[in-house]
């Protein structure tokens, strides 16, 4: 039921902008992407554009290989370090350019998993140029618009892509780590996962050679990093 109304809210902010940008999380953008919302742009047969955020966390020859693949506009920013905002900036423009020759404004979006980023981009695009409630007549949900140049603006409000799988919500990075009372059982998926997608990953980051478990495997974390208790 909440997940119905969650999504609800997604339809709407769709319906409300001209314009939709996915925020993900460049660690994971597969994980943080998300198929259903990426389908309800398509139908709605407005553009989408893909924010990879918090790219400080990945290196930079990664990032640009996941974006030459794209088949979606793609842009890699960090918003923490106000690092591309100026080309996230430029490639807005660009996909609204043709909105803006048909009906003179365009109205953006952010839509995005729980903690990608998303109110760090808003404040970030907000800048010096916030104003208050935009001069747009019939804006009257009590949401206010930023502006982002004259024709430009963006919703102020985000949508949130729901989720209600707690071990999901850990592994995409939506939840504080150090609040979560039951680690084990996400660890233990997460590290799952990485086995079924690159495998070699668990030797480059932690040099463990061999191993039979995901138990096993994050044993052996714990003891390299010191952390078993006994
Ligand atoms: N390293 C890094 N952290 C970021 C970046 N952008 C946001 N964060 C952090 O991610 C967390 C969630 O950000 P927030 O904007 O609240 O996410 P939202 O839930 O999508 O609105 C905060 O601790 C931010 O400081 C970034 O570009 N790099
Ligand atoms: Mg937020």
């Amino acid at each position: 039921m909440k997940q119905k109304k969650a999504w609800r809210v997604v339809k709407e902010v769709i319906d409300e902008a001209d314009l939709i940008v996915e925020v993900v999380d460049a660690r994971d953008p597969i994980g943080t992407r998300n198929r259903k919302l990426e389908k309800l742009v398509q139908e709605s047969g407005k553009p989408l554009l893909i924010v990879m955020n918090k790219a400080d966390l990945v290196p930079k020859e990664w990032a640009e290989e996941y974006k030459r693949r794209s088949d979606i506009p793609l842009v890699f920013i960090s918003a923490r370090e106000r690092k591309g905002t100026g080309i996230l900036r430029k490639e807005i423009k660009k996909l609204a350019k043709p909105i803006l020759e048909e009906q003179g404004k365009v109205k953006v979006a952010l839509i995005g998993y729980p903690n990608v980023g998303k109110s760090t981009i808003i404040n970030t695009l907000k800048g010096k140029r916030a104003v208050g409630t935009a001069p747009i007549p019939g804006y009257t949900k009590g949401k206010q618009l930023i502006r982002l140049s004259k024709r430009i603006w963006l919703l102020d409000s985000p949508g949130v892509v729901p989720i209600d799988d707690f071990d999901e919500l850990v592994i995409k990075g939506g939840f504080p780590a150090d609040k979560i009372e039951e680690p084990v059982k996400p660890a233990l998926k997460l590290i799952g996962r990485i086995l079924e997608t690159r495998r070699e990953a668990i030797t480059e980051k932690f040099g463990i050679k061999e191993f039979e478990s995901e138990e096993e495997i994050l044993r052996k974390i714990g003891e390299r990093r010191g952390l078993i208790k006994s």
